[in-house]
């Protein structure tokens, strides 16, 4: 892509709305422009992002076994009436009457609309176990929608739903989601700690959050250092193990990790002083089970061996694409801007014109462009008229993780300038060595 030709409203001025870093440089990068409270509009640096982040969170959702469907944003008040929760649910539920005078909503989640989908095909424990998800916007009227991505109103969610015939069942189904997600934020570049958490309107007795340690996170955490240290799960891992991811699972939970509302002092006074972290974080997943909560008073029945009909056994998996793109920012910047880990930068390297105009940086720009380009690399070309330190700052700023600097200095013997953004280092080489390089 060339600059020129590409839509990136870059700001110099820091937004004074902005509270949090991530929101900030989202805002100045041109990534995402506010269209109401807690309302965002993607702008295509942004979506790149995004897509990125949803490429991966789906691999690894297929990888554990789940199944993509995509059910729609508005939902039937009635099925919601079903679960009981239409009422329950409060003021954050979006109501909406279409023009025959019929409740509808805009969803929240999804726990009715799957099971109401489940209970039309799904008859016999032979169908099972099942886990079907989506990515789908979803709207919430929080009070205090804050922090842009962080919480918003309208956002993205990764929400899968597992259905198995007993509870032990579903504690495999929920081990494999618990496994996925150490996984798929590990690819993420992020260090993510499952934690005992609330099950909130979602309900259910077991629940987990996964959380990313950041100063500028809504939850307050308490957890065992050791975590941090802990390897996650390989590619090679066999989600059909049912002992082996038991065992991840007790691994993982074997250390104190609770939230602010689980978080048991007297438990927590026994981890040693050293490895003590209290400190905030921000909720990236969280992952329920709640048995038959809803599978009961809808109806979602399925017949055992023996021919009996029961219940079936439910869980819910959340993610957040969209808050997750402001959390691997809050992980990841310094004063400059955004230092994107390579998975899911918008662009994997920038090409920087030195001397725009210039016949012979023109020339060679331009070359290393197609070539780049030809060898299926994400490129971005700053073929802008700005000044050298302009460009370097755009740079900067929007993150790409390698910076191909191309000037008449380095051209006079033959070489451009590498510079890594996660950590500044730099190196000379031709233009066809830097090529190589990335087309590995
Ligand atoms: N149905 C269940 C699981 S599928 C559910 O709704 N869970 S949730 O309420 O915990 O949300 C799942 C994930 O969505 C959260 O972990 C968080 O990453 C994201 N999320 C929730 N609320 C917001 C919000 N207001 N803005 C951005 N992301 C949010």
């Amino acid at each position: 892509m060339r600059l020129s030709r590409y839509f990136l409203p870059i700001l110099r001025e820091t937004p004074k709305e902005a509270e949090i870093v991530s929101h900030r440089l989202m805002l100045r990068a041109g990534m995402m422009r506010q269209e109401a409270a807690g309302i965002y509009a993607f702008l295509p640096l942004g979506l790149r992002v995004l897509d990125k982040i949803c490429r991966i969170v789906r691999e690894e959702q297929n990888r554990s076994g789940a199944i993509e469907l995509l059910m729609p944003t508005i939902q039937s008040a009635d099925l919601w009436r079903e679960s009981g929760r239409y009422e329950a649910y409060g003021k954050e539920m979006l109501r909406i009457k279409d023009r025959h005078e019929r409740d509808m909503l805009y969803g929240p989640t999804n726990e009715e609309m799957i099971t109401e989908i489940f209970r039309a095909y799904v008859r016999s424990y032979k169908d099972l176990p099942l886990n079907l998800y989506h990515i789908q916007w979803k709207f919430r009227d929080e009070v205090r929608p804050r922090f842009g991505l962080m919480r918003g109103r309208e956002f993205l969610m990764k929400d899968a739903y597992s259905f198995d015939v007993d509870q032990e069942g579903s504690r495999h189904s929920y081990n494999k989601m618990f496994v996925a997600y150490l996984r798929t934020f590990a690819r993420l570049g992020l260090k993510s700690i499952p934690m005992r958490a609330e099950s909130g309107p979602i309900g259910g007795d077991m629940s987990h959050e996964f959380i990313i340690l950041a100063d500028t996170g809504e939850s307050e955490v308490f957890c065992h250092r050791d975590y941090l240290d802990f390897a996650v799960p390989g590619e090679d891992v066999s989600f059909d193990d049912g002992a082996g991811l038991q065992s991840i699972v007790d691994k993982w939970t074997s250390l104190y990790a609770a939230t602010s509302e689980k978080h048991d002092a007297a438990a927590y006074a026994t981890v040693p002083a050293d490895k003590q972290v209290s400190a905030r974080g921000i909720e990236v997943g969280h992952i329920f089970y709640f048995g038959t909560k809803y599978s009961e008073p809808m109806k979602a029945l399925v017949a055992g061996p023996d021919g009996s009909e029961k219940p079936v056994h439910m869980g819910s998996y959340g993610i957040g694409p969209s808050r997750l793109v402001a959390a691997i920012i809050e992980a990841s910047h310094d004063e400059a801007g955004i230092k994107w880990p390579e998975a899911v930068a918008p662009f994997r390297v920038i090409i920087l014109n030195l001397k725009q105009g210039d016949a012979a940086t023109d020339a060679a720009s331009e070359q290393l462009y197609r070539a780049l380009t030809a060898a299926g690399i994400d490129v971005l070309y700053h073929d802008g008229d700005e000044r050298p330190g302009a460009k370097f700052a755009t740079a900067d700023l929007i993150g790409i993780p390698w910076q191909i600097l191309v000037g008449p200095k380095g051209l006079a013997s033959g070489q451009v300038e590498l510079k890594k953004r996660a950590d500044g280092t730099r190196t000379m080489l031709t233009p066809a060595e830097a090529v190589a390089r990335f087309a590995q």
